[in-house]
């Protein structure tokens, strides 16, 4: 019961056709949908329900929503009143508020994130199928991304003033949904803040991560691959297309994953990463990072975390 994985993105894009020249040539999704507002609908190849990913035309870049499966229809009623209960409103969105979706339910996280639930998407398999299939399709594109699979938001962090949403979106993602902390990193006199959560309720390490910063924005949506020399080859796709790669493959102390950012046409980040990290589960002990290593906590080789890094996002 309750939320089983990401569902999908919706961001906020300047010009459609780069956007979508970068998402299916550099990541390899597909177009799914379109809809009369402009917006266009697109999913990874090793995706079964029929969108991962929603480009809405704008003037400006950034995360609109973020939305998460929940396995029965009956979660949202429960949800929500678990919800409400913390003292967060949520509104039900009903079936056909947005395309080939059940109704919703909709609510904004601690930090102002809107953050959308759903039990239902209509379901259009994946690209191999599910009978006798081949391990990989023949006619997909650049990264050949197989999921989306993380987002990571930032959030404000003002200890002075005593303003930590990193600490408050993981009270509330533990309390309402049910999330599992894997990873925090610990800054100030004994460690006692946290600046950066992951958490899951999946089995990989993070299904959604919060990190400390000035405002609130979209740090990256993160799109999984199988291995190494995959990240290599995304990288590579990346350098044909002249994609503005943000940091060169590396790895990821937390979470293990090896990982390479880069940006799209609007300036929205992204992640292509390896590796599942290890088996995520409710009674694995929470890993801490401190603040002394932070460096090797975000890239592991350098130990070096670049300023822009954590300042510069949609
Ligand atoms: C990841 C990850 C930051 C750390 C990011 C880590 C923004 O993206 O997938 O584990 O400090
Ligand atoms: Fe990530």
């Amino acid at each position: 019961m309750g939320v089983m994985r990401i569902g999908h993105v919706n961001l906020k894009v300047m010009d459609m056709d780069a956007a979508l020249r970068h998402y299916e040539r550099v990541l390899g999704l597909k177009e799914t949908h379109r809809d009369a507002d402009g917006n266009v609908y697109l999913k990874c190849w090793d995706e079964w329900d029929k969108y991962s990913l929603i480009l809405t035309p704008s003037d400006s870049a950034g995360i609109r929503h973020v939305a998460y499966k929940v396995e029965r229809d009956a979660d949202l009623d429960e949800l929500k009143a678990r919800i409400e209960a913390y003292g967060t409103p949520a509104e039900m969105l009903p079936e056909g508020s947005m395309p080939a979706i059940g109704r919703l339910l909709k609510f904004n996280l601690p930090s102002g994130h809107e953050m959308r639930l759903y039990a239902h998407k209509e379901f259009v398999g994946t690209d191999v199928g599910s009978l006798n299939p081949d391990p990989w399709p023949d006619d997909v594109r650049g990264s050949a991304a197989h999921w989306l699979d993380h987002v990571l938001l930032m959030c404000e962090f003002d200890p002075e003033r005593g303003v930590n949403r990193v600490e408050d979106n993981t009270r509330f993602m533990k309390t309402c949904l049910d999330f599992y902390l894997s990873e925090q990193l610990m800054v100030g006199p004994g460690h006692k803040l946290p600046v950066a959560t992951w958490l899951f309720r999946s089995s990989t390490p993070h299904d959604i991560a919060f990190v400390g910063g000035p405002r609130n924005g979209l740090h990256h949506i993160a799109f999984f691959l199988d291995d190494w020399s995959d990240v290599l080859k995304s990288a590579d796709v990346m350098a044909k297309n002249k994609v503005k790669i943000d940091v060169a493959p590396t790895r990821h102390g937390i979470t293990r994953g090896t990982t390479i950012y880069f940006f799209d046409p609007s300036g929205n980040r992204n992640e292509t990463f390896a590796g599942l990290g290890y088996l995520a589960q409710p009674d694995r002990p929470v890993t801490t990072w401190t603040e002394d290593e932070i460096g090797r906590a975000i890239f592991y080789h350098s130990g070096e975390l670049n300023e822009a890094f954590t300042t510069v996002y949609t």
